[in-house]
């Protein structure tokens, strides 16, 4: 407010008010315009990656001015705004995506063309931003795009890292981890060099009256480091709605302890405190589904944390409400555990800051955060020794202490019989060291907890916060299955598909209201619709051989069954399961006659994903894999019968190719395991079928689209324990036919057995924890049932036609509004313009 234009000076501003190009003429001048100034070169020395920069700057400023009129709509309407924090945005490509949302991509084809250039190779230099791990972090992006699409007030909340998810080589059949360095040029960000904050770690708390004869604590001395805000416009789809999504950065604090420094003449120490300050930004950790505990990475959190909750706070203080008000202004997402200190840092603030008092303070805390949990698995469960947290933020752990104590005491009246109760629920672990359980933090500081599947909200409720339930009642736990943008993952990824889609449902609507899909179902028995349908998905399909051909050097026939497996690296996921099934079907075919042979479906399987580098397991795998299609791609008895693909360095670009490719895509995670999944809904969106345990998501798909359309396998969720019960206790026999591919392996076949002996050892020797061996036969038997599935292929289409219709439930908008109605109690903020 203090920085605005005084009343008289405002006409002479809207004047030369900007508005950025409106058609083709205007987006031609300012591509040409950013050539010569912004980039500084010319007609005579402009290539791919200039003209992308040029594009995606014209793009920007629209989306920037878009972006201004949005933030004063929200503050003109001052109602409730939704913050997302998250520490992984898996955002991929900006410019295809920006140029669809704004209903431009047509104009900027004819103006790129006109100027010299195809927009495929322009929209091809782009780096992805890889902000993320895998699943996580794609969600988080997916709901950025709609909760602009539907006009919903929010931020999102992230870091901006220097290197994203490393970019993964293949060396000699092993994972090689390179890192990412994207922010050489990256015109989708603005510095905010006024939005900044400091951020203070270590020191120690002083215990001191006030002029009220109250006690306070202060926190004081250690060492400050200033969080500087990056800016990224998140277009909604035909709307002008265009949401933040603020990354801070970090540097070292211009402050007095720099100066002493440097005034004594310890120059060389200055700078290695700039260095150390700007570690905290430098590196996404490269976990899924892993904790690894790493004290940088506390510190990115807090620092994250306190970063955004200044920028909130500030924001909720321009209004001059009363703090009780803030829940009413502000609500609060956790993305997994990972923010969870921002319950901490509120009530800080609350309390230490502004002067309330602890319950009133908490009750705000309470009503603005809500938790979301996205996975079940014990290593990927956060938690931080006392000492660490009490070194970093000595404050802080003061304040868990006494969150902790007055949730005990509380339990205590409520259930006074149950010692156990106290000890199994306590935020504080009494291992050695200490250590805060971050679940039961995030959990105990919000209102509303949620799984990301019915089946994992439900696992949840019965095993790991069990006695939570009890606690707080069955109510503050609930389910919001995940859902994908069909924006990225069938408009962009899938033109055609896209096009065709909306001839039978006569117009783009489905877009943005998925459940128009299934006006489509009509016209299942459409001939030419038919075969336009299978044209398509063809056209993907040598696409895709094009890329495998270009990238890993294998010629796959674009005829056979595309078999897919793409996402992190897991034993969870299961990838030794399909490999060893792989295997399995190449000593079938081996095994054959030529005319028996003859007979068989033609199969690629296609594998893609990245391992966290200090996961052994999962590195072995990737070997085995690429031994495997080593072997049997240059076996001239198998020909095209089977081919084996490893994809390099798998991100959100690559998926974009992939998965509008595949015949059939593999969802193999054992029972229980896998929270939701969110590739599966992308496969079948795009027209594949799926293989799948009933795991995750896999089960809500079977019950929209049928199970006549899907292949599950497996054990169940509930018979799991069970049987690693029965595995350890000397009840196991490997399966025999895995016997049999075992044997290969250690016959050499596929190289150096020892490379592999862990990968059998699981299964064999060591409790099979994942019930490969249990899950194999009906793997295999499902596998064939797929063959002979594809072979009628006209059955087969009807079942993706079908199958396609009737996923309008795992639209990321249907998920949004769940989630604004049932956990955040925000409304859309609906702009003149919006489709
Ligand atoms: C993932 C889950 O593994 C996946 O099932 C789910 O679909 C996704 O979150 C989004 O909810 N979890 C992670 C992680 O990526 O690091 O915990």
């Amino acid at each position: 407010v203090e920085a605005s234009i005084p009343e008289p000076q405002r006409d002479a501003w809207l004047k030369h008010s900007a508005h950025g190009f409106t058609n083709k003429d205007g987006f031609e001048n300012e591509v040409v315009r950013h050539v010569e100034t912004t980039l500084a070169r010319s007609m005579f020395n402009c290539d791919e990656s200039a003209a992308y920069a040029a594009c995606s700057l014209a793009f920007r400023d629209r989306l920037i001015l878009e972006w201004n009129r949005t933030q004063q709509r929200h503050t003109f309407a001052d109602g409730k705004r939704l913050y997302y924090l998250s520490l992984e945005f898996l955002m991929g490509r900006a410019l295809d995506n920006a140029m669809l949302n704004i209903g431009q991509k047509d104009l900027a084809k004819s103006g790129l063309a006109e100027l010299g250039f195809r927009i495929e190779d322009v929209i091809e230099q782009e780096h992805d931003a890889a902000l993320g791990n895998g699943g996580l972090g794609r969600l988080a992006a997916c709901f950025l795009d709609s909760l602009a699409s539907l006009n919903y007030p929010a931020w999102g909340y992230g870091l901006r890292y220097r290197y994203g998810i490393f970019k993964q080589e293949i060396i000699d059949g092993y994972q090689v981890e390179v890192p990412d360095y994207w922010l050489d040029f990256n015109p989708w960000e603005f510095p905010r060099h006024d939005v900044t904050v400091d951020i203070q770690f270590y020191g120690n708390v002083r215990k001191s009256t006030n002029e009220a004869g109250k006690t306070v604590s202060n926190w004081e001395g250690g060492e400050v480091v200033k969080a500087v805000a990056y800016d990224v416009p998140i277009p909604g789809y035909a709307t002008p709605s265009t949401n933040n999504l603020r990354l801070w950065s970090s540097k070292a604090a211009s402050g007095e302890f720099d100066f002493q420094k440097f005034n004594s003449g310890d120059y060389e120490s200055s700078v290695a405190d700039q260095q150390r300050a700007e570690t905290i930004s430098a590196v996404l950790y490269p976990n899924d589904n892993l904790d690894r505990g790493k004290e940088l990475r506390l510190k990115q959190q807090y620092f994250w944390v306190a970063a955004s909750l200044y920028d909130i706070v500030r924001r909720f203080k321009k209004s001059k409400r009363p703090w009780k008000e803030f829940p009413d202004q502000v609500a609060i997402q956790l993305n997994d555990t990972h923010p969870t200190l921002a319950v901490v840092e509120l009530q800080r603030i609350l309390i230490d800051l502004e002067g309330l008092e602890w319950d009133e303070a908490w009750n705000i805390v309470v009503n603005t955060f809500g938790y979301t949990n996205h996975t079940v698995l014990p290593e990927a469960l956060e938690k931080w020794s006392v000492p660490l947290i009490q070194h970093l933020l000595p404050r802080h752990l003061q304040i868990i202490y006494d969150i902790n104590l007055f949730f005990l005491q509380s339990v205590e009246r409520k259930f006074p019989d149950s010692r156990d109760l106290l000890g199994r629920v306590s935020i504080i672990e009494e291992s050695q060291p200490k250590m805060v359980r971050m679940a039961f933090l995030a959990i105990v500081g919000s209102h509303k907890v949620n799984g990301v599947a019915e089946l994992h909200s439900d696992l949840i409720k019965t095993t790991i916060f069990k006695d939570f339930v009890e606690i707080f009642g069955p109510d503050k736990f609930t389910n919001v299955t995940n859902g994908i943008t069909p924006r990225r993952w069938l408009h962009q990824a899938n033109p055609r598909l896209s096009e065709l889609i909306s001839s039978k449902t006569g117009s783009k609507n489905f877009l943005t209201d998925l459940n128009e899909l299934n006006k489509i179902e009509l016209h299942v028995n459409d001939k030419a619709f038919r075969k336009e349908w299978a044209d398509i998905k063809h056209a993907n399909k040598v696409r895709l051989a094009k890329h495998i051909k270009a990238s890993a050097g294998i010629d796959v026939d674009p005829t056979a069954l595309f078999d897919v497996q793409v996402k992190r690296i897991h034993e969870y996921k299961r990838q030794q399961l399909n490999i060893f099934g792989v295997i399995h079907r190449y000593l079938r075919l081996k095994a054959m006659s030529p005319q028996e042979r003859a007979k068989q479906q033609k199969r690629v399987a296609i594998f893609g994903g990245k391992a966290a580098p200090g996961y052994w397991m999962a590195k072995q795998i990737i070997h085995l894999i690429n031994n495997v299609g080593s072997v049997v791609n240059k076996d001239k008895d198998i020909g095209d019968l089977l081919k084996v693909v490893f994809l390099e360095d798998y991100n959100v670009s690559k998926a974009e190719i992939i998965i509008p490719a595949s015949d059939l895509s593999e969802h193999i995670s054992t029972a229980g395991t896998e929270a939701s999944g969110t590739s599966n809904m992308k496969f079948v969106l795009n027209g594949g079928l799926i293989i799948g345990t009933c795991d995750g998501a896999n089960i809500e798909i079977t019950r929209e689209i049928g199970e006549n359309n899907i292949f599950l396998f497996g054990t169940l969720s509930e018979e799991v324990e069970d049987l690693r019960h029965a595995h350890t206790y000397g009840r196991h026999t490997i399966d025999p036919e895995l016997q049999k591919v075992f044997a290969e392996i250690e016959k050499g076949t596929f190289g150096n057995m020892q490379d592999f002996a862990a990968l059998i050892s699981a299964v064999r020797d060591h409790g099979d924890f994942y019930l490969v061996s249990d899950d194999f036969k009906s793997y295999l038997d499902t596998q064939d049932l797929v063959d002979e599935a594809y072979r009628n292929q006209e059955e087969w289409i009807t079942k993706c036609i079908t199958s396609v219709s009737r996923m309008g439930f795992f639209s990321s908008d249907r998920c949004i509004n769940e989630y604004a109605d049932g956990i955040w109690n925000i409304e859309p903020l609906i702009p003149k313009g919006a489709a």
